[in-house]
């Protein structure tokens, strides 16, 4: 049967729309998805790099920590000059010459025999970035501020004896401390949203004791805390 002029079946102008608005919603998805995927594997990125650099930037702690109180003379007098929570300085008699500077004029600390380590931007000494930038930093013989790691939220130190008690800080006998705990909160360098999951930080943050070094930022920025705790040999020979 011949259909008849006028009577053909085809799309409405209605119909034609709402298959034009389904496809493109399905492209929108198709490309959402691609950006969330690209956005997941820059995150995994920033985060395997974060913990990299955290992890190096343990190693050179861990180093001179064992380092500390260096005196294989016994005559430079090598020791902890500051143990506090956020803040840690020592001494090693690392040439064996036996002293800790160079005989001048003008006299100089002996090279790399004074070491300090605390955040870059944390005047207030409580261990929690005080702004940003804010890195951890190693200083060596007084030279300023060298960044170790960066874009560090949360830094402490917790001091123990040789029995493994924890003195109190800032320790006031310092031929006490035996180790040293180190906790530290990194933060990846900017948020990092990924589409529709908007990724919340509300973990708060301690040390082995406990004790909160960093409160729940509820900020979007992904977060990787690391803990060492390293023995200062050169503490038990003196
Ligand atoms: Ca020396
Ligand atoms: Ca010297
Ligand atoms: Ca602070």
């Amino acid at each position: 049967m011949i259909p008849k002029p006028g009577n053909q079946r085809g799309f409405t102008l209605i119909e034609l729309m709402v298959v034009t608005g389904l496809s493109t919603v399905a492209i929108g998805l198709v490309v959402a998805t691609l950006i969330s995927q690209q956005k997941n594997h820059i995150t995994q990125d920033a985060l395997v790099d974060m913990q990299q650099n955290l992890r190096a930037a343990m190693e050179v702690m861990g180093g001179d920590l064992q380092m500390a109180g260096y005196d294989p003379t016994g005559n430079a007098g090598a020791r902890f000059l500051v143990a506090d929570r956020a803040e840690l300085q020592f001494q090693m008699d690392r040439n064996g010459d036996g002293d800790l500077i160079n005989i001048g004029p003008p006299a100089t600390p002996d090279t790399g025999e004074l070491i300090r380590f605390a955040l870059t931007n944390d005047a207030n000494r409580d261990g929690t970035a005080d702004g940003t930038p804010c890195d951890l930093g190693r200083e060596l013989d007084g030279g300023g501020f060298q960044v170790l790691a960066e874009n560090i939220d949360a830094l402490n130190f917790v001091y123990l004896d040789r029995n493994g008690t924890v003195l109190p800080t800032p320790v006031a006998d310092m031929s006490l401390i035996s180790s040293v705990q180190v906790t530290v909160v990194a933060r990846s360098g900017r948020t990092v949203p990924v589409l529709f999951i908007r990724h919340r930080d509300t973990t708060a943050y301690h040390n082995r004791q406990g004790t909160t070094i960093l409160a729940a930022p509820n900020d979007d920025f992904r977060r990787f805390a690391i803990m060492h705790e390293f023995r200062c040999r050169n503490l038990q020979l003196n």
